[in-house]
C-alpha cells in the first residue's frame, strides 16, 4: 500500500508520517552504497578536475577526450592498433598480409570496421514504409541492445564505454545515472526484465549520500526527474507500462526522490536564492562553478521548477515551490531586454555576467522552462505566459536570421549583446526549439484543434511556420553531413548585412528550398553551401533535440514527413553509432568522415530521450498525450495539475516601464505595457484554463503584470 495516497494526475499530496525523513536525519533502509573498491574510477564529472571528465551537456568543450583507461598496454586498444598497423603496414609492405581492416585509421584513433556496414545483422531487414509498428519495435530493440550491454558489462555504473566495455563512477558508489535516467523509457516500452532489474539494484543499491560534489542541473533534470516520471507511470498507469509485482513499496521512486532533492537544496543555500552549479550530496553545501568567476549557468539555474515543483505537488512540501520558483523572480527581476537573458547569472548578486546570449548551451532550457512551467500548472500562472511571449518576440528580433544563398531559418548567437554583432551558429542544442514553439502554439492540442479556437489567428499561424522552418534547419543539420546524423554545432553563411525576420512583413518570411526534403546527404544536400560544420564541431552525442522536435512536430501537425525524417534519422544511428559486437551505442567523433569514428561513449540521455523520443514518435499519439503531460527537459514526463491552496504563482513581475539601463548598457526600448488581469482558480473549481493557442499571441516587448499568489489567469488589456 502506498504512503502516498494516490491521485493519478495530481499525484499523492499526503506523505506517511514514517516515511518522512528530514533533510537533517536521514534514514536508509537500503544500507550503505554499493561500493567496490572503485574510488579509482570515479570520474571527475562532477569533482574539481570535472572539466576533464564532463560529458558535453551545457560545458561541450569541443575536444571531449574518449575512455581513458588504465589496462596494461596490450589491452590498450589504441597501442593494439598502432601494433597491429605497424605489423600490417610491415606484412603488406613485404607481401605477406593484406591491410587490415579493423583498428585502424589514418589518425590512429580506435575505429569500428564499420567502412562497408549497411544495417547490421542483428538490426534485421529493412523495414517497409508507413509501418510505424514496427518501426516503434526497431527502436525498442535498439534500446534493449543499449541497456543490455551495460547490464553485462557496466551495471551500477554511472557511464559505459560500449566500444571497449569500460565503465565508471561519478560519486564512488555510483549515482544511478544510467538506471534512473532510463526508468520511463523501460516503462513504456514495457521492458519488464530491465525494469525488474533496475528496481531491485535501486532498492539495494541506490543512495544519494554521498560525500561527493555533484551538478545541481543535471542531477536534478536527470536523477530527480526520472525518479519522479517513474513514479507518476507507475502510479498513475499502474497496469499499463511494464507492471511488476516485485514486493518492492510503490514509494520506491518518490522516497529516494525527496531524499535527492533534500540534499540538492543545499544548493540553493545563496544571498539571493539562485543555485549554485554544484552541491555535495552528503554535507549539502552549494559549491559555485570553478570557472566563469564562479557564475551559475542561467540554464542550469534555471531548470530546476519542473521537477521540485512536481514533487511539492507530490509531497505536500510547499518548500521545494517555493525554492525553485524564487529562482524565477530573480531573474526576472534583472528586467532583460526583450526577455532574452545572459548565459551566465551570479548565484550571490542574482545578477547576469556578461552579455551573451544564445539558446544553445548555458541558455536553452531557460526558455524551455518558461513555457512548460506555463503547461504544467494547466495554464493558471500567466506569468510564465507573458515570459514566454516576450522572449519569443525576442529572438524574432534579435536572433533569428537566414542564410545564404538558401535561405534557411537561423537561430543565431548575441555574444556580445543584443547591439553587437550576430553570430550565425546554431548548437545542436537549440534544436528544441521548433518543437517548443509549436508546442507553446498549440499548447499540446493537434494543430486542426487548436485552429479551431476562437483565439487562433495569423499570429499563431506565423509561429507555426516558424516552428515548420527551423525544423527543416535542424533537419538539414543531419543532411549536411555525408553520414545523416548532426554534429554538435553547425554555422551559416548568411547575407551581409544579415537578412533578419522583422525586416520581412508576416506572411513573407524567407522559406527554405522546395527541394530541401528529397534532396540528398552531404554535397548532394541543397544546403550545402549554406551549412558549415567546422571539425572541431564535428562530433555526435546522440543528443535529442531534433528528435524531440521531430516528435512534437509530427503529434502537433500530423504531417507524416516528420516521422519519415525520424526513421532516416534511426537509420543513420543504427547504421554509424552501433558497435559492432551488439553492446550497444556510441557517441561519434566526427559526422564528416565515412566512416566516423566512435568516441566509445553511450550518453545517458541515448536512453532516456533520444531513443525514447524515437519511440514515441513511431507509436500511436494516445501514448502520454501532450495535453496531459509535460516531458522536463530530459524526457522525463510529469503530468500538468492544477493550482490549490498551497501552490499558486507567488511572486509577480517587476513593472516594465522604467529600464534598467544600468543592467546592462543597453539602450532603453520603446516600452509598450500590458496587464495581466488575474485571478486564482482552486483545485475543484469548474473553469476550464484558456485554450493555449493564444500563447504567443498578442505578444509585446515589455510587459507589466500584476499577478501573484492571489491574481491569476490571463486576459491582457493593452495600457501603453
Ligand atoms: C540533456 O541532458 C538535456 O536534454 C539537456 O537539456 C541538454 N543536454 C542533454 C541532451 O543534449
Amino acid at each position: 500500500m502506498s504512503a502516498y495516497a494516490p491521485d493519478p494526475q495530481n499525484g499523492p499530496i499526503q506523505r506517511h508520517p514514517d516515511n518522512w525523513h528530514s533533510a537533517q536525519a536521514r534514514h536508509h533502509p537500503e544500507g550503505p552504497a554499493h561500493s567496490n573498491g572503485i574510488g579509482d574510477k570515479v570520474s571527475g564529472f562532477f569533482g574539481s578536475d570535472r572539466r576533464e571528465g564532463l560529458p558535453m551537456y551545457k560545458d561541450k568543450p569541443f575536444s571531449y577526450p574518449g575512455s581513458r583507461k588504465k589496462h596494461p598496454w596490450y589491452k590498450q586498444r589504441r597501442t593494439v592498433a598502432v601494433v597491429l598497423t605497424s605489423f600490417a603496414v610491415i606484412s603488406w609492405w613485404f607481401g605477406i598480409l593484406s591491410p587490415l581492416s579493423y583498428f585502424t585509421s589514418s589518425d590512429g584513433e580506435m575505429q569500428a570496421s564499420v567502412k562497408e556496414k549497411t544495417q547490421t545483422s542483428w538490426f534485421g531487414s529493412k523495414v517497409p514504409a508507413g509501418d510505424w509498428e514496427t518501426r516503434a519495435q526497431k527502436v525498442k530493440e535498439a534500446f534493449k541492445t543499449s541497456f543490455n550491454g551495460y547490464e553485462k558489462h557496466a551495471w551500477g555504473y554511472d557511464e559505459f564505454n560500449p566500444v571497449s566495455k569500460n565503465s565508471r563512477q561519478m560519486v564512488p558508489g555510483g549515482m544511478g545515472w544510467i538506471i534512473v535516467d532510463a526508468l520511463d523509457t523501460m516503462m513504456l516500452m514495457n521492458l519488464t526484465d530491465e525494469l525488474a532489474h533496475s528496481r531491485q539494484w535501486i532498492h539495494q543499491n541506490l543512495t544519494y549520500d554521498q560525500d561527493h560534489d555533484v551538478n545541481t542541473f543535471e542531477t536534478t533534470i536527470r536523477m530527480l526527474g526520472g525518479l519522479l516520471s517513474a513514479h507518476y507511470l507507475s502510479t498513475a498507469f499502474p497496469d499499463m507500462y511494464a507492471p511488476l509485482n516485485d514486493g518492492l513499496s510503490d514509494d520506491l521512486y518518490v522516497e529516494k526522490a525527496t531524499d535527492l532533492a533534500d540534499r540538492l537544496l543545499g544548493a540553493y543555500e545563496t544571498s539571493s536564492g539562485v543555485p549554485l552549479a554544484s552541491v555535495n550530496l552528503h554535507s549539502m553545501k552549494g559549491i559555485p562553478s570553478h570557472a566563469d568567476g564562479g557564475a551559475s549557468s542561467t540554464a542550469e539555474a534555471t531548470s530546476l521548477q519542473l521537477e521540485m515543483k512536481y514533487l511539492a505537488k507530490l509531497t505536500g512540501e510547499d518548500h521545494y515551490w517555493d525554492k525553485a520558483e524564487n529562482v524565477m523572480k530573480v531573474v526576472d527581476d534583472n528586467q532583460a531586454r526583450d526577455g532574452l537573458v545572459p548565459i551566465f547569472i551570479y548565484a550571490d548578486r542574482g545578477t547576469f555576467r556578461g552579455e551573451n546570449i544564445r539558446l544553445g548551451s548555458r541558455g536553452d532550457s531557460y526558455y524551455e522552462y518558461l513555457i512548460k512551467q506555463y503547461l504544467q500548472t494547466s495554464q493558471q500562472e500567466p506569468v510564465y505566459q507573458a515570459m514566454w511571449n516576450e522572449t519569443l518576440e525576442g529572438i524574432k528580433k534579435h536572433l533569428i536570421t537566414y542564410s545564404s544563398p538558401s535561405n534557411f531559418t537561423v537561430l543565431a548567437e548575441r555574444p556580445s549583446g543584443l547591439d553587437h554583432h550576430i553570430s550565425p551558429k546554431m548548437d545542436h542544442l537549440t534544436c528544441f526549439m521548433p518543437g517548443t514553439i509549436a508546442l507553446a502554439t498549440t499548447g499540446g492540442l493537434p494543430l486542426v484543434q487548436a485552429k479551431a479556437q476562437p483565439n487562433w489567428g495569423p499570429q499563431q499561424d506565423e509561429d507555426m511556420r516558424l516552428a515548420e522552418e527551423l525544423m527543416n534547419t535542424c533537419w538539414g543539420m543531419y543532411k549536411a553531413s555525408p553520414i545523416g546524423l548532426a554534429g554538435e554545432i553547425t554555422h551559416f553563411n548568411i547575407y551581409d548585412p544579415p537578412l533578419m525576420y522583422g525586416n520581412f512583413p508576416q506572411g513573407e518570411k524567407p522559406a527554405s528550398p522546395a527541394s530541401f526534403d528529397t534532396s540528398g546527404l552531404g554535397p548532394e544536400f541543397v544546403g550545402h553551401d549554406d551549412y558549415i560544420i567546422k571539425g572541431g564541431d564535428s562530433h555526435n552525442l546522440q543528443r535529442p533535440e531534433t528528435i524531440e522536435s521531430l516528435f512534437y512536430m509530427w503529434r502537433i501537425t500530423g504531417y507524416e514527413k516528420y516521422r519519415n525524417w525520424g526513421w532516416e534519422m534511426f537509420e543513420s544511428f543504427v547504421k554509424w553509432t552501433a558497435v559492432e559486437d551488439g553492446t550497444g551505442y556510441s557517441s561519434l567523433q566526427n559526422v564528416l568522415r565515412v566512416p566516423p569514428t566512435m568516441k566509445d561513449n553511450m550518453e545517458s540521455f541515448w536512453l532516456a530521450e533520444t531513443l525514447k523520443y524515437f519511440y514515441l514518435l513511431f507509436s500511436p499519439n494516445t501514448i502520454l498525450p501532450l495535453t496531459d503531460v509535460v516531458f522536463n527537459t530530459e524526457a522525463h514526463a510529469f503530468p500538468r495539475f492544477q493550482l490549490n491552496k498551497l501552490f499558486s504563482t507567488g511572486w509577480e513581475r517587476k513593472p516594465r516601464d522604467v529600464v534598467p539601463e544600468a543592467k546592462q548598457g543597453q539602450e532603453p526600448d520603446v516600452t509598450v505595457n500590458t496587464i495581466i488581469r488575474t485571478e486564482v482558480h482552486m483545485e475543484g473549481e469548474e473553469k476550464t484554463p484558456e485554450p493555449v493557442a493564444g500563447a504567443a499571441a498578442g505578444a509585446t516587448p515589455d510587459v507589466l503584470v500584476e499577478g501573484g499568489r492571489d491574481a491569476v489567469i490571463g486576459e491582457e488589456v493593452p495600457v501603453g
